[in-house]
């Protein structure tokens, strides 16, 4: 026996304790099925729309990443906490280590593989999420102080380069009632292009359920395309702090079936509603968007 042999059996048995504690946990880990619709959501509002799940599972594999992570960190914290302490039998101090080119390369290349990743499947998602494809219709968000207009089926697309008139007809125009947050109506299964334009300030459009949101900037048009999924009305509401009644600047959002849609299109027409309200830029020709 070692002459240390005696504090050696402690820990041999910690060690041990501490491996079947991991591999527990693997397992646990494994077993309990990793399918994206059976992980938590991490705070994410539960997703209303197709595009929302690229999202919701981005999160979801980043948190996986991170945590995995953060696990091996932490093991390797506890390892040389409990391990690596200094023996009550010996005092000097241990070896120094110190200028070790492979490790250095390592403690470099490893977390620049990682951001890389990282980077990869957000650049990937991001363009998926902002690809405009054919959509079925057109809305035009109006952010103003402190409200939202919606212009459905506008007339005029304010795409950079199109000035064609939309195929769908005449449009109908929404600015809710005054005091009251207005609605912006979607059809369900059915794609929907927002043209965001602003007539003032910088807005956010947040529609919270669709999990995602834009800048809506003066002189500028930005646009993302959504197909919602589910039948409700949810929340929506401006991210960008624009002025003392920022907090003020809520709207909902009123998923329909594509004949109620229809059906509060020709309701506003025959309100006196067709047509559209200002949106904040005037289409003077092909590549040419004026305020
Ligand atoms: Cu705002």
């Amino acid at each position: 026996m070692s002459p240390n042999g005696s504090d050696r059996s402690p820990r041999r048995s910690m060690r041990r304790k501490l491996l079947s504690a991991l591999t527990l946990g693997l397992v646990l880990a494994t077993a309990t099925g990793c399918q994206s619709s059976n992980l938590p959501r991490l705070g994410m509002p539960e997703p209303r729309d197709q595009q929302g799940h690229t999202v919701l599972f981005l999160w979801q594999s980043s948190w996986i990443a991170a945590l995995a992570v953060g696990a091996l960190v932490w093991g390797l914290i506890l390892w040389s906490v409990m391990f690596h302490r200094r023996s009550r039998s010996k005092v000097e101090v241990p070896p120094q280590f110190r200028y070790n080119m492979p490790l250095e390369a390592l403690f470099t290349v490893v977390p620049l593989i990682m951001v890389s990743v990282f980077f990869y499947y957000t650049a990937r998602d991001e363009t998926d999420l902002t690809r405009i494809s054919s959509p079925t219709h057109h809305i035009n968000v109006v952010g103003f102080q402190w409200s939202w207009a919606f212009n459905y089926e506008h007339s005029v697309q304010i795409h950079d380069d199109q000035t064609l008139a939309d195929p769908r007809g005449p449009g109908a125009y929404d600015v809710g009632t005054p005091g009251e947050p207005p609605t912006l109506w979607l059809p369900q299964g059915e794609s929907v292009e927002f043209d965001l334009t602003s007539r003032d300030v910088i807005h956010g459009f947040w529609p919270v359920d669709f999990l995602m949101k834009m800048d809506v900037i003066p002189g500028v048009v930005n646009h993302f395309q959504v197909t919602p999924t589910v039948l409700g009305t949810f929340r929506g509401k401006c991210t960008e702090l624009c002025g003392v009644n920022h907090s003020q600047m809520l709207f909902n959002v009123k998923v329909v079936t594509p004949a109620e849609y229809e059906a509060h299109l020709a309701d506003l027409r025959a309100k006196g509603q067709g047509g559209n309200v200002p949106s904040g830029i005037t289409t003077t020709g092909a590549g040419n968007l004026q305020k």
